[in-house]
């Protein structure tokens, strides 16, 4: 049975307010994306006052997080300061945040807001994090706003909310090699982020065409591999090219990154470096050509693509060179995962270098193949000796996979699904449901984008867990991801229309089951929170969200 979240929640306020009056229940009452696993309206609202404290059982540095976000959510459009204070429960206008075992989701919480008092229980502090930004889209859009509004008076509909995510992975990644972002948009991308109770910020630092994290060690990365001489114009496949001949390039110093984990961080949102290894690597071949299996000189890639020029297997340099790169970006990035790329590698340098073909014949791999899982094993070990894990993309399945991988399914669902069954742990982004840099309406009248069709109502309906699993094997399904790759994509304002709405249909699809649901209802909650996304200055997409090719061919 398919729910419909807003529509209940109307017909609930009608009813409630039949017994009350003067009671303004706000107009965005239940619009809340992702929607929440149950809700009732319950008779009344709570007005956050003066007298309002904000009562944390457990007081540490990630509740306190959690309980300054709501006071912020209030002090912004009231001017009001109000106290955050360890307790043990809290008096009349005042919420109680508790960290209760009772709640049995990690990320899970319930929410009771009552005329009297709102209560917040949660196992974690990431699951009181998410019953604010549930308070959040509860509250008037102007909330947003960040400046304070003569008269305003912010009060919630009193309700029960239980909710808890489907799933433990729910990311985005962005691209920021082919286009760059500034710091502040990449905070924005993560506020959006956070406040659709997502938790993972994948970010794509090194490519083709500009290697963009500080290496301390390796200077020459930033100096050379952070800079490419021009840019291809238009679509890449229209020959011949043609360049603009400006120079195009940056990286985020290492105290930038720093910055953005942070920011990440007091959002509830792990960051995951991507390092791009032994493909998509020009960037880094032009600043250390020793590491390929030709002589080069090589150059920053101008165009886009897939390039016959890699990182060489057979040297030892080269695992040297990664080594010294993983260690500082293993000492920057706090998180469990690192992500080695491992996608879309020729092996055309690797047939004919004397020194890849001597390390297969010494290791006694079959082939190319085997190399390239030879190459992604051997970096495996090195990052679980850090005590971290890999992800890598799909392609880290050719022969063989490293021990520990967790794999990323974009060519399709079929590499997820290989991977659960030898008992891999897998995050679902497949080009068909979740390549937010695809079409996302008819090509004609859209900014050029590099081809397919993802509309919104195509992500939405994404089911992370595939049909051909059985129970046990779905249980290595950690979740799904949207991916933001920048090819034709540069700007702060073209990205964020590319991105929204259709990473609300990602987090929806992380957090609530399948079963439950329904895209006519998303759409109903969507065109409630607009007004929110206009206040934030969001340049989401407008326009056609529905399938039309579905319709159009049945
Ligand atoms: C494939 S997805 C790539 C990227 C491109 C993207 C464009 C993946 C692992 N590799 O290098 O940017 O397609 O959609």
């Amino acid at each position: 049975m398919k729910t419909n979240l807003l529509i209940t929640a109307i017909i609930m306020i009608f009813i409630s307010s039949c017994n009350v009056t003067n009671v303004t229940i706000p107009e965005n009452a239940m619009a809340i994306i992702p929607a929440p696993l149950s809700m009732t309206i319950q008779k009344g609202n709570f007005l956050f006052s003066e007298k309002c404290r904000i009562v944390v059982s457990a007081l540490d540095d990630d509740t306190k997080v959690a309980a300054e976000t709501l006071a912020l959510l209030i002090k912004n459009p009231t001017g009001m300061e109000i106290p955050v204070i360890e307790g043990t429960k809290a008096g009349r206008g005042s919420v109680f945040m508790t960290l209760d075992t009772a709640v049995k989701t990690n990320e899970g919480y319930t929410l009771r807001i009552t005329p009297k008092k709102i209560i917040v229980r949660a196992r974690t502090a990431a699951g009181l994090f998410y019953a604010v930004q549930t308070i959040r889209q509860l509250l008037p859009p102007d909330v947003e706003k960040e400046s304070v509004i003569e008269g305003i008076q912010l009060s919630l509909p009193a309700c029960d909310i239980v909710d808890e995510p489907a799933f433990t992975y729910r990311g985005m990644h962005l691209d920021v090699c082919r286009h760059m972002f500034p710091v502040e948009e990449i905070k924005k991308y993560i506020d959006m982020l956070a406040m659709h109770k997502m938790n993972t910020f994948h970010w794509h630092l090194t490519d083709d065409q500009g290697w963009r994290i500080e290496i301390k060690k390796l200077p020459e990365l930033t100096k050379t591999g952070a800079y490419r001489k021009e840019t291809v114009v238009g679509h890449a496949r229209n020959k011949p090219n043609i360049f603009d001949g400006e120079a195009y390039g940056g990286f985020y110093t290492q105290e930038q990154i720093r910055e953005i984990i942070d920011y990440a961080g007091s959002k509830f949102i792990t960051v995951i470096p991507e390092i791009e290894m032994p493909g998509h690597s020009l960037a880094a071949l032009a600043s250390y050509p020793d590491i390929a299996c030709t002589k080069g000189p090589f150059e920053v890639g101008t165009t886009w693509g897939v390039f016959s020029d890699v990182l060489c297997a057979g040297k030892e340099e080269t695992f040297t060179f990664i080594q010294d790169v993983l260690t500082e970006v293993i000492d920057l990035f706090p998180g469990k995962y690192i992500h080695i790329g491992g996608d879309e590698c020729p092996k055309i340098r690797w047939e004919k270098c004397p020194l890849c073909q001597k390390r297969i014949k010494d290791e006694g791999l079959a082939d190319e193949n085997e190399l390239q899982s030879y190459f992604i094993r051997r970096i495996e070990s090195f990052v679980t000796s850090k005590g971290k894990k890999i992800i890598g993309w799909d392609e880290i399945l050719e022969g063989g996979l490293a021990p520990e991988a967790t794999v990323m399914s974009w060519r399709g669902t079929e590499g997820g699904i290989a991977a659960a069954r030898q008992k891999h742990d897998v995050i679902m982004t497949p080009t068909s449901f979740a390549y937010l840099d695809y079409y996302q309406t008819e090509p004609a009248g859209q900014p050029l984008a590099i081809g397919g069709y993802v509309p919104l109502e195509k992500v939405y309906s994404f089911n992370p867990l595939p049909e051909e699993l059985t129970a046990e094997e779905r249980k290595y399904i950690l979740g799904v991801q949207g991916n933001v790759w920048t090819e034709y994509i540069s700007t702060p304002e073209h990205l964020e229309y590319m991105a929204f709405p259709r990473a609300f249909a990602i987090a929806e699809t992380g957090w609530i089951p399948d079963r439950l649901k329904d895209f006519d209802d998303f759409l109903a909650r969507l065109e409630v929170l607009k007004t929110r996304y206009e206040a934030l200055n969001l340049n989401y997409f407008k326009g056609e969200y529905r399938d039309t090719r579905k319709t159009a061919n049945p």
